[in-house]
């Protein structure tokens, strides 16, 4: 695995080759071209340079780990035949062991102390951060990157991707959904009076950024050591200039300050795209003074911001929940063979193939996953089909679909399910209600267990036939 997002980048170029574009606007130039990047078939990584208004060499990185064989050479898995299921079946199985932590090792100093802006010095607008899509409030420094806090009672570093917006020369928003571990965190600091502080790294290597936005990693346990386990060795810190905060010495750009309590400044947040591909809410989120910035000569910014289908640019969906899906309903019901989350849906359909084995089997099995913490989340459909079906085969699905399914009778209607406000569907009464649920459709299009031996046979070939015709070099 790398040890900065450098190495990876070169390792991409070397292997693939990537996008360069030199001379875009961070004013919705760069957003524009990285989201028709990402829908072109090969979708390559780009990297900005020669930003308009920018010295040369301050660089923004996107379009990172949008395709399955860069996710899987950003976190060690083999290059080999990774698409669909089976790079799902890869996770599933490097997720089943687990991950044994390894803390972090101190240096002296890194590559990002290089440069070290404090007092007067201190000015976001020095560094190329998009505005990314046409309704954004503003300017976003933060969004491929990485929050880090320490607990005030419990003394462990909590990391976690939570996007920063730029307000002006000093002062930036980190925003933080309800519960998040940095959320907690901050709360416990302003209940005792004090400004929370924080280090914001934006750019930096996968791995890291990696456990930095995956929900696995529990309260109490620190991204840095979950990293080092998944790397197998420590990440190397330093401590901050103006915080003792843990740095990734090999990061970017770090800004370092407070996040002040909500009653001291606060500043409207937003609106920026959601992971939905519709745009959210402005709201009022506590300022962030930026006290020093710390930063790599010719600094890579990493951008991962939504678009209509952001699961592609970031590894952790649908590949990343459909294995942790597939291990969760493993340890629940037997005859799981597949789980597929699809992205065209903006996640919200999901698909699972089983060996039936008794009657209540299928539906058991969409129901478990309606309610598990990963896909009870925002999940509108559960698609049951037989393991004679890919799940990640958007055709064989549709397939299943139009066959197997009895509307009248093979469909379930659950209301009242975890949502969100994000939820474009979500109506105006209900969200002033501050009822944020909504319903889910279980559809079971697999053959009727009573009487599948009687279901008409499929039209296929047969292993013994295939051979046939293959022995005779008809075909190879
Ligand atoms: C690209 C990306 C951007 C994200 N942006 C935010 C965000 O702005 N705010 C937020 O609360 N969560 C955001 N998340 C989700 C959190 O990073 C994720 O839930 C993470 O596990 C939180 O860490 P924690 O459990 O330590 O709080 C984002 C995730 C990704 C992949
Ligand atoms: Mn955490």
């Amino acid at each position: 695995m790398f040890d900065d997002i450098r190495e990876f980048i070169k390792r991409v170029k070397e292997l693939e080759g990537y996008k360069l574009v030199e001379g875009a606007d961070w004013d919705l130039e760069i957003g524009a071209i990285t989201h028709i990047m990402i829908e072109t078939p090969d979708s390559p990584l780009v990297l900005f340079d020669n930003i308009k208004g920018y010295q040369a060499g301050y660089r923004v990185v996107s379009n990172m780990f949008t395709t399955p064989r860069r996710t899987a050479l950003a976190l060690g898995l083999p290059l080999v035949d990774l698409k669909g299921l089976s790079l799902v079946r890869a996770w599933r199985d490097r997720l089943r062991e687990e991950v044994k932590l390894v803390s972090p090792a101190v240096v002296k100093t890194g590559p990002v102390k290089e440069n070290i802006l404090t007092g007067d010095a201190v000015d976001l607008y020095k560094f190329p951060a998009p505005k990314w899509h046409e309704l954004d409030g503003g300017r976003y420094i933060g969004t491929g990157c990485m929050v880090i806090q320490r607990d005030p009672d419990e003394g462990w570093v909590n990391v976690g991707t939570y996007r920063v917006q730029v307000h002006d020369k000093t002062t930036a928003t980190v925003y933080m959904a309800p519960g998040r571990h940095g959320d907690i965190i901050q709360r416990k600091y302003w209940d005792k009076g004090l400004p929370c502080p924080v280090a914001v790294s934006c750019g930096q290597e996968p791995a890291l950024w990696a456990a930095s936005t995956w929900s696995i990693v529990p309260w109490g346990v620190s991204e840095y050591e979950y990293a080092g386990g998944l790397k197998n060795k420590p990440i190397e810190v330093v401590k901050g200039e103006v915080t003792d905060l843990p740095i990734p010495a090999r990061a970017e750009l770090v800004l370092e300050g407070d996040i002040v309590p909500p009653e001291v400044e606060v500043r409207q947040e937003g609106p920026f795209a959601e992971w939905l591909g519709y745009y959210g809410y402005s709201r009022p989120v506590p300022a962030f003074k930026v006290k020093a910035i710390l930063h790599r000569n010719n600094p890579i910014i990493m951008g991962a911001p939504p678009f209509k289908i952001q699961g592609r640019q970031i590894f952790n969906k649908p590949t990343m929940h459909s294995a942790l899906t597939w291990n969760e309903l493993d340890r629940q019901v037997p005859g799981v063979k597949g789980v597929w989350i699809a992205e065209e849906a903006a996640t919200s359909i999901l698909i699972i193939s089983i060996e039936q084995k008794y009657p209540g089997h299928a539906k058991q099995v969409a129901l478990a996953a309606a309610g598990i913490n990963i896909t009870g989340y925002m999940v509108r459909i559960v698609i049951v089909v037989d393991d004679d079906i890919d799940p990640s085969n958007i055709s064989d699905v549709l397939w299943a679909l139009g066959t197997r399914w009895d509307p009248a009778t093979s469909t379930d209607i659950i209301d009242g399910c975890w949502g969100s406000l994000i939820d474009p569907r979500l109506s105006p009464e209900k969200k002033n209600r501050g009822d944020l649920t909504h319903s889910k459709a279980i559809i079971l299009a697999c053959k009727p267990y009573h009487w599948m031996k009687e279901f008409a046979p499929a039209v296929t070939i047969s292993p013994e036939l295939l051979k046939r015709v293959k022995d005779k070099g008809f075909i190879d």
